[in-house]
Order: C-alpha cells, then structure tokens, then sequence
C-alpha cells in the first residue's frame, strides 16, 4: 500500500498542535486569541500617563546648517520641481482664493501651509500609485502634472471641466494621472481606497494607494472601517492624514483626546509614523519608505502629518473667529516654503534673483491661462441631466423636458448666452 505522507504530514502537525496546546494549557492556562499580553497582578488602567507619545520625525533644522550629513539624497532637478511647484501652488491659492471673492468663481480651497505634505509625498510615490485625496492636495496632483488650465477649467466649471461643471470647485479628479475624483462627503475616500488597495493586491501589482485625510475626518466612522480592513485583509495602502489643528473652527482639542491620529494605527496593527509636515524632505523619506514597505510586505501604513492649516477653511469660512491673528502669524512665520528655500540656500542652488524670477514668470503663467478660462462657455445646461445613466430614466427625461420649457419661456431671465449652445439641440434661443 502506498503511504500517503500529505495526510501523514497533516496528521503529525495536527496531533503535534493538541499536545502543545494541551501542554501550554496545564502550565499557564489557555491563551486568549489576538492579543499577546502577560498576566499581571497590578490593578491599574492604562492610561496616558504612561503612553509615551509618538516623536515627529523631522529632517530640516530651523536652527543649524542643513548642507552637512544630509540624509536625503534628491537630484537637483527634482529639488527645484519640488520648489517649483511649492510656489504654484501658493500663487494658484493666491489668485482663486481672490478670483472668488470678487465673485468671479463660486467656491475655493486653499492649500497655504500644506503644501510641504503635498508636494513631499507625491515626489516619493510613482505615477502607478493611485490617489484618493480629500480636497486639500491640490499639490500632489500638480506634481504628478495636473496643468494650471485643467485646475482652472474645473473651478471655472466651463465646458472643458471633465465633470461639466456637476461638482464643487476644487474638486479634482484626473483618470490619466491616476488621481480619484474628489467627494464633498467626508471619509468615504477612505474604504474605497482600502478597496482597491486589495484590489491591487489581488492583482499582484507593485503599486499602492496614497489615502489623504484631514484629522477631523479621521473621527467619521468610515476611518475606523477603513483602518481595520486594511490592517485584517493586509493591503499596499499609504494613509497620509493632515493633522492641521483644525476641522473648520473645531481644534484637535475638541476633536479628540488620544496621542493625535497616529496612536490609532499601532492599535489597529499599523505601522505608523508622524512627521513634521511642514519639512518637505521628512514628508518625502518617510513616504518613501512607506512605500516600499507596503509594497514589499502588501501591508498598510499610517503616516500622521504635522502642519498648521495657514488659511481660513474655504471662502464659505472666516477662521479669525474663532483663533487669534498672533497665532496665525506665528504659523505664517513657520512656513513650509520658507523653510525649504532656506535649505535650497543653504546648498547653493538657489538665491534672491531666481527667486524674484519665478515668482515673476509663475505669475504670469498662471494669469494667461486665468483669463483662457474665464474666455471659455460653461457647459450646455443639459448635461446637467447626462452621464449619469446609460439610458437616461423617464422621470430624469420628464425633468429635462420641464427645464426645457422653462427656459423657452423664462430664458431671457438666464444667463443662457454663457453657455455652449448646440444647434441641433434646437432647445434654447428657440423662441
Ligand atoms: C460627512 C461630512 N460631514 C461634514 C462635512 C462638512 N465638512 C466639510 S470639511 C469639514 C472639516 C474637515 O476637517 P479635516 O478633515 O480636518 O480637514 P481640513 O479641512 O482641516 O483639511 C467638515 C466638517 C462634510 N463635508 N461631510
């Protein structure tokens, strides 16, 4: 008879198993499934009087000349893109923000003081690596080559916004650069992120997710979802959450109690991480290092970002109500750009005169394509009833009929003229 040594084998590890089990059972009792802790004698809470709380790590110094030892090794070309597009960014803020409040654009975010979280991460990750972001990390798709017109477009919201103007301004979103379209409703980036993280995972891809969140979305339960499946189903995924201290006017104070959002992911069996996120070189090693990490082990990271959020929430928001201008101030003093053109400085590759010159030329850039955009037609009113379903259902038709009279006979009260008109639509300027 010939021996079957797979059910030989399976047979020995099984009754091997009972006896360990039964041994271990008669010298320390049973051990209780997932968790690895002794026994104790001591009655007391753990508390966080004796948690120790987790370091920010950090790489620019404030204080000394960076040019020694350095631990990051950057081409130049890359260093000066990185501050490049520091100062897109913030010329770009500077002019919707202002571009909204002369009502020209209906809505704006800004990105002041996050710009080194941004511009850090997306310069560590590859253009495979997919994004969900929130809707502060207009950086991280300018960096993975987002053009000024493509932002401008969208928060114009004219017939060349890929959405057609269906979405909020500042709410991008790129198939090509692999940049998921951004929801207003907070968190639910988060699972659909964890989703295809193992859906990557399943494909086997060397590539991963970078999730962005603030830390006041970090309480919706979605979080908590998220962190727990990507943790139990072990997916490629960066969680990169801002901590900026505020969740419009609630302060981290009243946002939650514990170590910030890092102390979440240890608890959850997360590798984590905080950083100085207003240190674009820190925010770029710690990335990096995310990033092979999760690729190399299919396992997520948490990587909790220190900054200031510089700017009011939105234009819908004035933040002087409820924090002091000293505070600000000190902040604006702290900036990420500032530091970083100190350390361009101090390793002699940059100095005042480029620097007048690209603000001079970025400025510029940026207000050619400004007035582009605002030349061009806001979409045909109708698309406002397209795209959503393959064939369009009866009670959107009846909807789309009833706009249509509407405007045959109200038109003149519309600002229909701003619009794409497509002549064998035959519906507008019919009458
Ligand atoms: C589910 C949900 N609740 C509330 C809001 C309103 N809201 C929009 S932004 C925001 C604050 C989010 O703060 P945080 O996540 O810290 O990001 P930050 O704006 O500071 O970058 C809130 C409460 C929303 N959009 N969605």
């Amino acid at each position: 008879m010939a021996i079957n040594y797979y059910r030989l084998k399976i047979f020995y590890f099984r009754a091997l198993k009972i006896i360990t089990r039964q041994l271990s059972v008669n010298l320390t009792g049973p051990e209780f499934f997932g968790v690895q802790a002794n026994y104790t004698n001591e009655l007391k809470f753990t508390n966080n009087e004796s948690y120790k709380s987790i370091p920010i790590y950090q790489v620019l110094s404030t204080t000394k000349n960076n040019s020694i030892d350095f631990p990051v090794k950057l081409e130049k070309e890359t260093l000066l893109k990185m501050y490049h597009d520091m100062i897109s960014i913030a010329t770009m803020d500077k002019i919707l923000y202002e571009s909204q409040r002369q009502g020209r654009i209906s809505f704006y975010m800004t990105n002041n003081g996050e710009e080194a979280i941004q511009i850090g991460s997306a310069a560590a990750l590859t253009l495979q690596d997919i994004i969900y972001a929130q809707y502060r990390e207009a950086g991280v798709l300018l960096y993975r080559g987002y053009k000024y017109s493509q932002f401008l477009n969208q928060c114009y919201s004219n017939y060349e916004d890929p959405a057609k103007g269906r979405q909020m301004p500042v709410h991008y979103g790129s198939k090509e650069l692999n940049f998921v379209t951004i929801s207003s409703p907070l968190t639910v980036q988060l699972p659909q992120a964890v989703g295809a993280a193992y859906a990557l995972k399943l494909g086997k891809k060397k590539v991963c997710i970078a999730c962005y969140f603030g830390e006041g979305a970090a309480s919706e339960g979605d979080a908590h979802a998220a962190f727990n499946f990507a943790a139990t189903l072990e997916c490629p995924i960066i969680f990169i959450c801002r901590n900026n201290g505020y969740a419009i006017s609630t302060p981290t104070s009243e946002q939650y109690k514990g170590d910030g959002i890092g102390a979440r992911g240890p608890a959850y069996g997360i590798n984590t991480i905080r950083v100085d996120g207003n240190d674009i070189l820190a925010m770029y090693n710690a990335t990096k290092i995310a990033r092979d990490f999760c690729i190399d082990n299919g396992k997520p990271v948490l990587i909790e970002a220190m900054t200031y959020r510089i700017s009011h929430h939105s234009t819908s928001d004035d933040s002087t109500a409820y924090r002091s201008l000293d505070e600000i101030e000190e902040w604006n003093k702290q900036s990420p750009v500032l530091k970083f053109r100190k350390y361009l400085e101090e390793i002699g590759i940059w100095n005042d005169e480029q620097e007048v010159e690209l603000q001079k030329s970025t400025l510029k850039k940026f207000l050619a394509d400004f007035a582009e955009a605002e030349k061009k037609l806001k979409p045909q009113w109708k698309e406002m009833f397209t795209d959503v379903y393959h064939e369009m259902p009866q009670h959107i038709k009846h909807q789309m009929l009833t706009m249509d009279n509407h405007l045959k006979e109200y038109g003149e009260h519309y600002p229909v003229k701003d619009h794409e008109y497509n002549e064998h639509d035959n519906i507008i300027n019919t009458k």
